[in-house]
């Protein structure tokens, strides 16, 4: 709390309001101690009087005018919510800067508007900049990841963080952009080219519209960038995390499939696509459940044309790509089979249907056995093998468990081909900086066991990042015994405890899917036992008016989920009579999808949903494959040096330019903006070793020039360097910098070697 002498008349404060968040007010009379109140007049003219029980009541300090529009967060002389909120604004409606630092952080305001920053001409600007130089952008961002990368020969990551809408995606894209132009070969080569083509590939498999993005990426991706000794690009990696499967065959209202089922009913009419025998999407049932199928300003069409060129571009020839697209339409051929009940007995599914013969003959396999197969079960009872009808409604979820396990299959084939066509020569990549874009924190009207994850993989993010800015930082200053007071933050850790600990809710729910009985609601009651009743979680609650809900209080958001689903979903199970099937087909890439469990979704064989034989021991349930495939991630971005961007979705009509300061101040809270800007501001981002240190400016050090030597050279050398005492600080192993500091050592260093330079030429000429 500042001191009591700045509340004086004239002053500028923020208060608390309902709408703007805060509003600006001016103090009409000096504030004494003691004092009830104070008199403040408000940017709207009116005069009112702001209680202050105690000097802690008392409202934030405005900064002065000087500062506004500041383009590094920590350069504000107040800090506090109402400052970051108003210069964000500020910057973001004056002067169009979506992009602002906050110390280690780039934010990122989503513009909904196309801006002409990211030209070629900026690249170039950007390029071998030093980023406290430049005006933030995401290309400073990359610009220093590729630059730490270079000097350091240590590995990076850039990870984006923020929630669905907000602008990850087109980041990621470039930073991506960037490198391939920085990092492009002076001779055209086709890796940057193959890397950016990736791109719409992705997108197109994995990004649907959800009524918060119309281009929502459905899965994680974390690709590595892998460049050479010269810092080329010469290949990259990606790996993948759960994709949303659910979509396939199910889209709520206004949402839809994924993109590339409507670019190919678009292309219906296009000779080659005459024999997949598609239709509109509106008669699609795999497409049409979300009831609107044009996205604005996308044209299906045309985005297959060019997800057909970046197949080209990787190297997936014209015949392998229809056969891509045959395998989709006939996913969508499957969605219209029909499974009626039959007269007689309403409890056995039967099927006579035109879609099943085109489905059948698009993948290459028997009609009959398909029809046979989706409708009947096979399993063993006392070592002999019992055939029995489905019911109608079984069959229903057969037909749409083997719809989502083609898809899936088809998905990770892609990866795994892209990757081929991606990976570098062997032995060639000296270093990589991954890029990291996940699917950001939703809550929708119903949430359900994919939301539970994607929520759950944020919490993860929000952790890494926690435990790098604030925990190593503070844990480094204490080790380093440097004078360092604690600041508080909140870790998640207890929410992650929650759904990935002993005895929580992944436990729980695997547990209750090896039960032969085991049922959603019999898992959420267990729930309920265990984090209500016996010991009351702090981050978990039921609601009031059901018993088949459970709310989580995640680190952005309190999410209901529904528990409907959830033990489908976590064991994701086809028929191994299904998947016979299909490993017989004609099709050599069908037959080829089919060999291999490539995303590991778990076959049963000869087991009914609640008979006798669902126990199966090696099972892996998805939620535990993502928890591991989540641990990877961590264990990966903990061995690289991060950067982080955090996006904002400034408003939910994704309207041009409109901020709503409540969503706005609602994720600068979330994501721990406000946080890193205390510690950030008050601490020391950069450190080298001693030896390290030595090494790099051993041409700014006089006096004995040792290795062994480097702390005492260092101690020595920085107060001539750096005059400002503030700005450094020696640690027991490493010399602590305050932001912008190494910009200017290395601007001294450039120097001295452009002297040495010059001098050792004029000794050469005299040689000569
Ligand atoms: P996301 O990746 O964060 O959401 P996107 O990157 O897909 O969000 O961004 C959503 C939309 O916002 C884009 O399709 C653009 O229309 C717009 N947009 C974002 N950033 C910019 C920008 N820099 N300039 C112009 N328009 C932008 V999700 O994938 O849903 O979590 O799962
Ligand atoms: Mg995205």
């Amino acid at each position: 709390m500042a001191t009591l002498e700045l509340y004086s008349k004239g002053a500028n404060v923020w208060v608390p309001d309902p709408d703007a968040v805060w509003v600006s007010a001016q103090l009409l009379q000096d504030y004494r101690s003691g004092e009830k109140h104070l008199l403040l007049q408000l940017s709207n003219g009116n005069e009112v009087h702001y209680p202050v029980g105690s000097p802690s009541d008392l409202p934030p300090l405005g900064n002065p005018d000087i500062l506004e529009g500041e383009n590094d967060l920590t350069a504000l002389s107040f800090l506090h919510e109402p400052a970051v909120l108003h210069n964000l604004r500020v910057r973001f409606l004056d002067y169009s800067s979506i992009y602002t630092y906050c110390g280690i952080v780039l934010v990122a305001i989503n513009p909904y508007d196309q801006l002409p920053i990211y030209g070629e001409e900026v690249i170039d600007a950007y390029s071998g900049q030093d980023m406290a130089d430049m005006e933030p952008h995401i290309f400073s961002v990359a610009e220093e990841a590729y630059r730490t990368m270079i000097r350091s020969g240590k590995n990076q990551s850039i990870i984006i963080s923020g929630e669905s809408g907000s602008g990850k995606t087109v980041s990621a894209k470039f930073t991506m952009r960037y490198f391939a132009v920085v990092g492009g070969a002076a001779q055209q080569t086709s890796v940057e080219e193959r890397v950016l083509a990736s791109n719409p590939i992705m997108e197109s498999i994995g990004n649907a519209k959800t009524t918060r993005n119309d281009n929502s990426s459905r899965f994680g991706k974390y690709i590595e960038i892998g460049f050479g000794r010269k810092g080329d690009i010469i290949g990259a990696n990606m790996r993948t995390y759960l994709l949303e499967k659910s979509r396939v065959v199910f889209q709520a209202s206004t949402e839809r499939n994924y993109h590339i089922f409507y670019q190919l009913c678009a292309s219906r009419e296009l000779p080659e696509m005459r024999s997949l025998k598609l239709d509109a999407p509106e008669n699609f049932r795999y497409t049409n459940q979300g009831g609107e199928m044009q996205i604005p300003g996308t044209d299906d069409l045309s985005d297959l044309e060019r997800t057909r060129n970046a197949f080209t571009i990787l190297g997936v020839q014209p015949d392998q790509q229809m056969e891509l697209f045959r395998i989709l339409s006939a996913v969508l051929h499957l969605g219209n089979v029909n499974i009626q009940a039959s007269g007689r007995s309403s409890d056995r599914g039967y099927i006579d249907d035109r879609s099943l013969a085109v489905f059948s003959k698009l993948l290459g396999v028997e009609g009959s056995q398909m029809a046979h197969w989706l409708c009947h079960r096979r399993f063993a009872v006392g070592g002999e093998m019992l055939v029995k009808p489905m019911t109608g409604q079984q069959a229903v979820e057969a037909r749409d468990a083997l719809a989502k396990h083609i898809y899936g299959q088809l998905f990770a084939w892609t990866v795994q081909r892209l990757n081929s066509a991606l990976r570098a020569q062997q032995g060639r990549t000296k270093s990589f900086v991954g890029v990291l874009d996940i699917y950001g924190f939703e809550t929708f009207e119903r949430n359900s066991f994919e939301q539970f994850c994607i929520n759950y993989a944020n919490e993860k993010l929000q952790q890494q990042f926690n435990r790098h800015v604030f925990h190593l930082e503070q844990e480094e200053y204490v080790r380093e015994e440097l004078a360092w007071s604690r600041i508080e933050f909140s870790d998640n850790q207890q929410c992650i405890d929650l759904i990935e600990g002993q005895l929580g809710m992944f436990d729980l729910l695997d547990e209750e899917c090896r039960m032969p009985k085991g049922s959603d609601e019999s898992w959420v009651r267990k729930l309920y036992d265990q984090h209500l009743n016996s010991k009351p979680h702090p981050h978990f609650r039921k609601p009031r008016m059901s018993n088949s809900a459970f709310i989580v209080l995640h680190f952005a958001d309190t999410v209901q989920y529904e528990c409907d689903g959830f033990l489908d979903k976590n064991r994701d199970t086809v028929f191994e009579e299904l998947i016979n099937i299909l490993k017989a087909s004609q099709s050599e890439l069908v037959a080829e999808l089919f060999q291999q469990q490539r995303n590991a979704s778990p076959v049963a064989n000869g087991s009914i949903r609640s008979g006798k034989r669902a126990t199966r021991e090696h099972k892996l349930t998805v939620g535990f494959q993502f928890r591991q495939s989540l641990q990877m991630l961590m264990e990966t971005l903990n061995s690289t040096t991060p950067h982080y961007v955090r996006c904002i979705k400034p408003n939910d009509l994704k309207e041009p330019f409109l901020f709503d300061p409540k969503r706005t101040v609602q994720q600068l809270r979330a994501c721990g903006v406000l946080e890193t800007i205390r510690i950030s501001a008050a601490g020391y981002p950069s450190r080298w070793t001693y030896e390290e240190f030595f090494s790099r400016y051993r041409i700014l050090l006089r006096g004995p020039q040792s290795q062994d030597q480097a702390q005492a050279s260092c101690r020595q050398a920085l107060p001539q360097l750096i005059p400002d005492p503030d700005q450094y600080c020696f640690g027991k192993t490493k010399v602590f910098f305050r932001a912008g500091q190494v910009a200017l050592l290395e601007r001294l260093r450039a120097e001295r070697l452009r002297v040495a330079a010059v001098i050792i030429q004029s000794q050469v000429r005299g040689w000569l």
